[in-house]
C-alpha cells in the first residue's frame, strides 16, 4: 500500500500523536520529548511539577536555563537561582547557570535534535525549528505536564509552506526575511498555523540563520515554525560534535500544504519593524538618515557566531559614532570563545561597543533602557511599548547588518553599501559544557537533595471550582493587541515571577495601575472579575503569570474578540474563562466598571459554551469552544485544582 506523503510537520507530529486524530478533532495531543524552562518563567513551572508529586522528569532531555533575571539587584534573582539549582539536582534536571548563555541560543547549540519534540517555557523555544524540531512555547504548568510525562495539546494544525528561492544579496540576512514574513501575515490571525520553510532557497541558509526566522515567528502567533533536516543541519550538528543526533526530515515528493507562499529571497530588501509592533514593517531605506541614540545587538534571535561576527566584520577598524550608545550580548559562551579566538571581541571593543552579560537584558528591559524619546535600533524580536523600560523611546528591529552599519555613523543605514563577506559556517564549534551542571545525574536526580527555598518563593496559588452563576464587574476595557508584556510587565518587576501576591500588584500597570486595587475591592464586594478586549489579545510572552495573577485577584473571565493560542491556553490552565463575542461589535456594549451577571456560567461550559450577558447597552452573545478536556479544567478551576 501506498503511504501518503508527508510534510515535514506531519513527518514529526504523526511520530508523536498519542490523543486525537488529526482527520477529525480540533485538538491533539502529543508526546514531549524535550523540555526547556527559563529563570522568570522556570520557579512557578517547578513549583507546579514538585505538586504533581513525581519523583523525577520522565523526558529524553530537560534542561532550566537561567537568562532572564541575571541582574542582581536585591536578593530575589539570587533566591530564584538558588531554588532552581536545587530543583534541577533533586529531579534529573540539567542545569544552565547563570552566564552560560541565552537558552534557545544554547539550547540549539547543545541539545536540540531533529524530529523530535520540545515544549519550553518561553515563547521562542520555536528557534528549535531551525534544527528541525517542532518546538512550541507554552505556559510553565504545561512544561510541568509534560516533564511528568503527560501529553501537550495543541489545535490540529494546518501548515503552510513558505517556499524560498533564490540567495539573498550581501547585507540582507535571515532577519529580513522574516520581517518580510511578517509584513505578509501581521501579528494577529494565524493561531493555529505551522509555517514550514521548504523550496531551494532553505539550503542557501545556516542552520543560526534558520533558527532566526523560526524564533521570530513567534511573533505572527503561529504554533511554530519549521526547517526541514537537511545537509546543512548535518553540517551544524557534526561541528557541535553532535553527529549522531543528525537524522533527515526532509518533506516527501508529493507532500501537501494548506496554503503555500514563496519568498524569493534575492528580492528580499533590508527591512525593520516600527515601533511598537513587530508587525508593522518598513523599509531601512525609508528612514535612512533618521538619527539614533542606540543600538543593542543580541538577544535569542540574533546572538550567534555568524551574527555577531557579522558586526565585527562591519566595525573592524572602525569606530561607532560618538552620540550612539552601542550595546552587544552574545548568545552563549560558545560565541564569545569563538569571537575571542578570531579576533572580533577586540574589534567590537576597539570600535567602543560595550559588551554585555550573554544573557537576555536588554530584551527583556532588565537594563540598557535608551534615553527619553529615543530612537534605539535592536536586533530582538519584540518592540512592544515600554518593554525596553522607557515608554517614549522608539524601539526598530533590524538585523544585525542594519544595526552594525548605523553604528559606524549613528544614523539608520542600509547594510547593503559596503556590505561585508558572509561568515562561513565553522567547521568545528569549541565545546565547554561545564556550565551545565547535572548532566551525569540527568533524568534520574539525586536521591535526598534538598530544595533551597529563599523567601522570595511563594506558594502558587490553586483556583476555584466554576460556580453556576457570579456577580460580575469589567474591571478594564482594552482594544486590540494588548499584550502578555502590558498584563503582567517584566523589566523592573521581573524579580517577582516567584512570588504572585507581590507580582500581581503590577498587574495591568500600564494601562490601569488601579486595576489590582479595584479587583481586590471587586472581589470583598462578592463580584468575580472580568477582562474586555478587543482583537488578538495576549499576543507575544508565554508567561502564564498573565493569567495566573489575574486568578489571583478573582478574574473569572476574560471576554475578546480574538485571543492568542498560548494566551488562552494559560487562561484554561487557570480556570479563566476565554470568551469571544459573536457579535465583535457588542465590544462596544461594555465600558469598563460596569456591574452585570454571568447567569448559568456553568451551563454554558458544560453545553455549547454560548452566553447570554445582559449589559447596559443590551443583550450580548459570547462563546468560549472548549475541548472537553479544556472544560474539565475550567470546570475545575484550573489544571493545578483538576489533580
Ligand atoms: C519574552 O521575550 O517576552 C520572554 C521574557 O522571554 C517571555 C517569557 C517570560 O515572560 O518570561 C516569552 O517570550 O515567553
Ligand atoms: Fe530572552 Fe528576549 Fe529571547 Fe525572550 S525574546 S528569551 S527575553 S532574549
Amino acid at each position: 500500500m501506498k503511504t501518503k506523503a508527508m510534510n515535514v510537520t506531519e513527518k514529526i507530529l504523526s511520530a508523536h500523536l498519542v490523543e486525537g486524530d488529526p482527520a477529525v478533532d480540533r485538538e491533539l495531543g502529543i508526546k514531549i520529548d524535550q523540555t526547556l524552562t527559563q529563570d522568570a518563567t522556570g520557579t512557578m513551572a517547578y513549583l507546579q511539577f514538585e505538586s504533581m508529586g513525581v519523583p523525577r522528569v520522565k523526558t529524553d532531555v530537560s534542561v532550566s536555563y537561567v537568562d532572564h533575571n541575571t541582574v542582581q539587584i536585591g536578593f530575589e534573582n539570587a533566591d530564584d537561582h538558588d531554588f532552581l539549582q536545587s530543583i534541577a539536582k533533586k529531579y534529573g534536571i540539567i542545569y544552565s547557570k547563570a552566564g552560560n548563555g541565552i537558552c534557545h541560543q544554547l539550547h540549539l547549540e547543545r541539545y536540540g535534535k531533529p524530529g523530535t519534540t520540545l515544549l519550553g517555557s518561553d515563547s521562542h523555544t520555536p528557534t528549535g525549528g531551525g534544527i528541525g524540531q517542532i518546538a512550541i512555547g507554552a505556559g510553565g504548568i504545561d512544561i510541568a505536564v509534560a516533564m511528568a510525562g503527560g501529553a501537550f495539546h495543541i489545535p490540529t494544525p494546518k501548515v503552510r509552506a513558505i517556499v524560498l528561492k533564490g540567495k539573498l544579496k550581501k547585507g540582507v540576512s535571515a532577519k529580513d526575511v522574516i520581517l518580510k514574513v511578517l509584513e505578509k501575515f501581521g501579528t494577529k490571525g494565524n493561531v493555529g498555523w505551522i509555517f514550514e520553510y521548504t523550496g531551494p532557497g532553505v539550503k542557501t541558509l545556516d542552520v543560526p540563520s534558520r533558527a532566526t526566522i523560526t524564533n521570530m515567528g513567534a511573533e505572527l502567533g503561529v504554533t511554530t515554525s519549521i526547517f526541514p533536516s537537511d545537509k546543512v543541519t548535518k553540517q551544524f550538528l557534526a561541528a557541535q560534535g553532535r553527529a549522531k543526533d543528525y537524522v533527515e526530515i526532509v518533506p516527501d515528493k508529493g507532500a501537501k500544504y494548506d496554503d503555500t507562499f514563496t519568498v524569493d529571497l534575492s528580492k528580499v530588501e533590508p527591512l525593520m519593524a516600527a515601533p511598537h509592533s513587530p508587525g508593522n514593517i518598513i523599509t531601512v531605506k525609508s528612514m535612512k538618515g533618521k538619527k539614533v541614540n542606540q543600538i543593542m545587538i543580541g538577544s535569542c534571535t540574533n546572538s550567534s557566531y555568524r551574527d555577531i561576527r557579522t558586526v565585527a566584520l562591519y566595525l573592524k577598524g572602525k569606530h561607532v559614532a560618538d552620540d550612539v550608545e552601542v550595546g552587544i550580548a552574545c548568545g552563549s559562551r560558545q560565541v564569545i570563545d569563538m569571537l575571542a579566538k578570531d579576533g572580533s571581541l577586540g574589534i567590537l571593543h576597539r570600535a567602543g561597543c560595550r559588551m554585555l552579560e550573554n544573557a537576555c537584558g536588554f530584551c527583556i528591559g532588565a537594563h540598557m533602557s535608551p534615553r527619553t524619546g529615543a530612537i534605539s535600533l535592536r536586533t530582538n524580536n519584540r518592540n512592544f511599548e515600554g518593554r525596553s523600560g522607557t515608554k517614549s523611546a522608539g524601539i526598530y528591529l533590524v538585523s544585525p547588518e542594519t544595526a552594525a552599519a548605523s553604528a559606524l555613523t549613528g544614523k539608520v543605514e542600509m547594510p547593503t553599501k559596503n556590505p561585508v563577506a558572509a561568515v562561513p559556517s565553522p567547521k568545528k564549534f569549541p565545546v565547554d559544557d561545564s556550565m551545565f551542571l547535572y548532566r551525569t545525574t540527568a533524568g534520574k536526580g539525586v536521591k535526598g537533595a534538598e530544595i533551597v527555598r529563599g523567601p522570595n518563593i511563594a506558594q502558587v496559588p490553586k483556583g476555584e471550582k466554576l460556580a453556576s452563576s457570579y456577580k460580575a464587574v469589567c474591571a478594564i476595557k482594552v482594544g486590540d493587541k494588548i499584550t502578555t508584556d502590558h498584563i503582567m510587565p517584566a523589566g523592573a518587576r521581573l524579580k517577582f515571577r516567584s512570588n504572585i501576591p507581590e507580582y500581581a500588584k503590577f498587574v495591568f500597570e500600564p494601562c490601569d495601575p488601579q486595576f489590582h486595587n479595584n479587583c481586590l475591592a471587586n472581589k470583598a464586594a462578592g463580584a468575580v472579575n472580568v477582562i474586555v478586549a478587543g482583537e488578538s489579545y495576549g499576543q507575544g510572552s508565554s508567561r502564564e503569570h498573565a493569567a495566573l495573577c489575574p486568578m489571583y485577584l478573582g478574574v473569572k473571565a476574560v471576554i475578546a474578540k480574538s485571543i492568542e493560542r498560548i494566551h488562552r491556553a494559560n487562561l484554561i490552565n487557570f480556570g479563566i474563562i476565554p470568551f469571544e463575542f459573536e457579535n465583535a461589535s457588542d465590544y462596544e456594549k461594555f465600558s469598563a466598571s460596569d456591574s452585570f451577571s454571568l447567569d448559568g456560567v456553568r451551563a454554558a461550559v458544560e453545553g455549547d459554551g454560548v452566553l447570554q450577558i445582559k449589559t447596559k447597552k443590551g443583550v450580548v452573545s459570547v462563546r468560549t469552544r472548549l475541548s472537553d478536556r479544556e472544560k474539565h479544567l475550567i470546570l475545575c478551576g484550573g489544571l493545578l485544582a483538576s489533580l
